[in-house]
């Protein structure tokens, strides 16, 4: 029996951590020899060039005129069971709940066939749209009916049975980094464009929602601007974008805060900072931080939802209470002014996006979960990782 599967990955291609999540996996299981059809609106930002064993699967929405609202859910679902039977696809795995996961479960029930649905809860699919009471049946139904269940924290998995009543198995599979894109960049050409040598650099990077409180990353570096000479990077775009340029404006530090739209090498752009900010209200894991964990730069942030499952506080990074700036700029000062314990946090960070989050491990586990639901044992080729994982 030929042991590689077919499998269609649905997710928001064009922006956040659960689109980079979905991107990056499909390209390993590629790797492995898997034939993977990404089935999205758009060609997924991250995927880059030609790869083998990939395909791509492009959403048309109808735009027919009685349509008040474009119907993208059903073009989405009618893409998904076209691309499933024609590819004989073994498995949908679809990244966040809303409409994704439900679209897939259509698509199952049009084609009658053993096709199996894997479900990834990113975040805000339960801790923001699992509270509106208008959808949350919904997502309450794609949970329980998907095959297999997948969240990418200890937390989430919790927030999601508490806040949904939901007591199916869901499995953990966290975030991961490609070990071969994040790792410190050599930058020493690129840091004076941003920065003068006797000058630190902090950095946030998100898409500016409220969520992630970047009003407060604002504060933490007025605080911090204070005491240690240092420079500001804002890295994203996103609807906070103008209250964030009045702010800084306001606190007179305009001259000491650049922001620097999207950036396709957020490895590189990563790699010019000291100190990564990341003080959200809710963040189910923290993508940012792991990349920044993988690139040697140390996070500085709030200990909300699965952050510190990420973070260890004091070895590979600081926590405080969501909306404590005080006590981040002090950790941040802390981490600024002494170079040896700096030293020793950018080792321990290293250590553990490496051993902990890398891409090798997260790859077996996901095809583990795939081989389960076809009720197939995952051959002992695929179970081989990197030596420098283990
Ligand atoms: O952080 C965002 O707002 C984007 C969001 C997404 O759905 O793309 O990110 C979520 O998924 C990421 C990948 O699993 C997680 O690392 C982020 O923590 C999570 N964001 C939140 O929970 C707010």
């Amino acid at each position: 029996m030929n042991d590689k599967l077919k499998i269609g990955i649905t997710c928001y291609p064009t922006l956040g951590g659960s689109g980079v999540v979905a991107t990056e996996l499909g390209k390993l299981l590629a790797e492995k020899g898997h034939e993977v059809h990404f089935i999205t609106h758009s060609m997924p930002f991250r995927l880059g060039k030609f790869h083998k064993n990939i395909f791509y699967h492009e959403v048309e929405v109808s735009e027919y005129y009685v349509f008040r609202y474009p119907p993208y859910d059903l073009s989405l679902a009618s893409k998904l069971a076209q691309v499933a039977k024609m590819e004989d696809l073994d498995l949908l795995h679809v990244h966040y709940a809303i409409p994704h996961a439900v679209c897939a479960l259509l698509a199952k029930q049009m084609i009658g066939s053993k096709l199996k649905v894997v479900t990834t809860l990113h975040g805000t699919d339960i801790t923001v749209l699992g509270q509106d009471h208008s959808i949350s049946d919904l997502i309450r139904y794609a949970i329980n009916e998907s095959d297999a269940v997948t969240a990418v924290s200890k937390d989430l998995i919790k927030e999601t049975r508490e806040s949904l009543d939901i007591d199916r198995d869901i499995d953990l599979a966290y975030n991961f980094v490609d070990k071969r894109v994040y790792y410190p960049r050599d930058i020493s050409k690129l840091r004076g464009e941003f920065a003068r040598p006797d000058e630190k650099i902090l950095i946030h990077i998100s898409n500016f929602r409220p969520v992630k409180r970047v009003q407060d990353v604002i504060e933490i570096f007025a605080k911090v601007s204070k005491t240690v000479r240092s420079r500001l990077l804002f890295v994203g775009e996103g609807p906070d974008l103008s209250k964030m340029i009045s702010k800084v404006r306001e606190l007179g530090l305009t001259d000491k805060v650049t922001f620097c739209g999207k950036q396709d090498d957020v490895a590189q752009v990563i790699s010019l900072a000291d100190v990564m900010l990341l003080p959200s209200e809710k963040e189910s894991f923290g993508l940012v931080a792991l990349e920044a964990m993988a690139c040697g730069v140390p996070t500085v942030g709030s200990n909300a939802g699965g952050i510190p499952e990420l973070i260890t506080h004091g070895e590979t990074g600081y926590l405080a209470e969501t909306g404590d700036t005080e006590k981040m700029a002090e950790h941040v000062i802390h981490l600024l002014t002494d170079t040896e314990h700096y030293e020793q946090v950018v080792q321990n960070c290293l250590y553990r996006a490496r051993h902990t989050f890398c891409n090798d491990i997260t790859t077996v586990q996901y095809e583990e979960i795939y081989y389960r639901v076809l009720g197939r044992e995952l051959p002992e080729s695929h179970r081989i990782v990197d030596s420098f994982c283990q």
